[in-house]
């Protein structure tokens, strides 16, 4: 057996019960294998063993009151997975579902992520298991200076460096960085997607949805091809679905449906951005709200009804294995040419399986949506410097990262003989730097 698939063994029997850290290792390492098995320098240096092995993972109990003055408890969690090419940098997620399974796929993606944007920052991510939905303002502060006042002393602005993801917005970032400030006294650039009146950068909001539009756009450019006159579904109705559709219909996409956990949107007229703003940024009320706005507009019961809308392009925005097999396949039928991931993992093996075996233009989360933390690295130099760039500079270097991006993952897939294989492209070229840097770090 391979040394790529003895690592593969190794790990899953190692971490039981983690059906997501293994999907997101099984991918990554099925992609990797000619590649490291042809450098046996890895093998010697055991580099697949440590990239797999989270360099520390802290759990820790998070206690809190809620209005009634009942006390709850959550579990806290930071897994700070590789350092190897800078500190370590990823969101925090709030969400009932969050595991030590779901944290480690997350943080493990993220470091291959990272590398892809060229910026100099590791791979982490954190959370809670905690339900922000229909919790209080006072609650949801509660909460979060509780989990701070564990978390601090595990990051800092050349440690750890957190940021949002599901459940993690502009509010929950003020309430965890005033508690970080109180404790340690002291005014560290130690979170970004921060507001911007206390460090935080112009265009982050943004950046996630604008990037992955962006990569999309210049992958259809060159395969002769745009986003014009596209008809496009994107899932989810967070920060990044928001995004992702506002940026489509700017190039003159029409982006014909949104979900949330409960429903989808289907308005043929094309989504009414302005509306779903302040359905969920201003109101934080639920999709099914839209059609109060838009009267021909149809909501349907049940998230994964969305897949079945014809489209030429999908755009999952929302959440880990969001889009299975069947999924993929009733896409495919009805003509969706290409799959770029706003969320982290939203596509099962299977349906990952099917897009491919039909030659749909498919780019993982990894690659897709790296857009995000390639502004929070971009906020990370602006308060470095104790300057800030205007949105038009920002969001000119995010294209400038996305098409980089694109063009990187685009050419390793070719030079492996994989043409318009993304998955493998992204994987082998955010591997090598991370694996390079190891080598020359030692064994550490
Ligand atoms: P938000 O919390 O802003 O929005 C999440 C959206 O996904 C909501 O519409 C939510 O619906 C939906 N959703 C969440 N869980 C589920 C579920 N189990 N089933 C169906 N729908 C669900 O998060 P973001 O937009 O920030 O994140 C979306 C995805 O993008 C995540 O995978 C995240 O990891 C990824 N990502 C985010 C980045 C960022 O900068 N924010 C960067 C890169 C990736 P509901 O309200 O019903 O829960
Ligand atoms: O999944 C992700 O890349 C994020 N949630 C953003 C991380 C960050 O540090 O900006």
């Amino acid at each position: 057996m391979s040394y790529t698939m003895r690592v593969l063994e190794q790990v899953i029997k190692r971490n039981p019960n983690e059906p997501e850290f293994h999907q997101a290792v099984t991918e990554t390492l099925t992609s990797l294998q000619p590649y490291v098995d042809a450098n046996p320098e890895y093998e010697k240096a055991g580099i697949l063993e440590r990239l797999c092995e989270p360099e520390r993972i802290i759990i820790f109990r998070v206690p809190w009151v809620d209005d009634s003055g009942k006390v709850h408890v959550n579990k806290g969690y930071r897994v700070q997975f590789n350092s190897a090419i800078g500190p370590y940098k990823g969101g925090i997620r709030f969400h009932p579902s969050v595991n030590l399974s779901i944290m480690k796929f997350l943080s493990f993606e993220q470091v291959l992520k990272n590398s892809l944007t060229g910026l100099p920052i590791g791979g982490g991510k954190g959370g809670a298991n905690f339900d922000p939905k229909g919790k209080s303002e006072r609650e949801i502060m509660a909460f979060c200076q509780s989990f701070m006042t564990e978390l601090y002393r595990h990051i800092g602005e050349n440690v750890d460096v957190p940021a949002g993801d599901i459940g993690v917005g502009k509010r929950e970032i003020g309430f965890l960085y005033g508690q970080y400030k109180r404790i340690v006294n002291s005014y560290d650039s130690v979170f970004t997607g921060k507001g911007l009146t206390y460090g935080g950068s112009l265009g982050r909001t943004e950046a996630t949805g604008y990037g992955l539009v962006y990569l999309t756009e210049e992958m259809l450019r060159q395969h002769g091809d745009s986003i014009e006159n596209k008809t496009v579904v994107v899932s989810g109705s967070g920060n990044v679905a928001i995004h992702a559709a506002e940026k489509v219909q700017q190039l003159g996409g029409k982006v014909v449906a949104l979900s949330d956990s409960n429903g989808f949107v289907y308005d043929a007229d094309g989504i009414d951005i302005d509306a779903v703003k302040e359905i969920k940024l201003v109101k934080r009320g639920r999709i099914y709200e839209y059609t109060d706005y838009r009267k021909n507009a149809v909501y349907t019961e049940g998230s994964k009804g969305i897949w079945g809308i014809k489209c030429d392009i999908a755009l999952p925005c929302a959440t880990q294995n969001e889009l299975d097999g069947d999924d993929a396949k009733e896409l495919v039928k009805n003509g969706c040419f290409a799959v770029c991931e706003g969320a982290n993992m939203p596509s099962t093996s299977e349906a990952v399986k099917v897009f491919l075996e039909n030659k749909v233009l498919y780019v993982p989360g990894k690659a897709a949506n790296a857009g995000g933390v390639a502004v929070s690295a971009l906020e990370m130099s602006q308060n470095a410097m104790r300057t800030s760039w205007t949105f038009e500079e920002v969001d000119q270097k995010l294209k400038e990262i996305m098409i980089n991006i694109y063009n990187n993952i685009a050419n390793v897939a070719k030079e492996v003989g994989h043409e318009d294989n993304f998955v493998v492209g992204a994987n082998i070229a955010g591997f090598k730097k991370v694996a390079e840097a190891m080598m020359q770090q030692g064994v550490v």
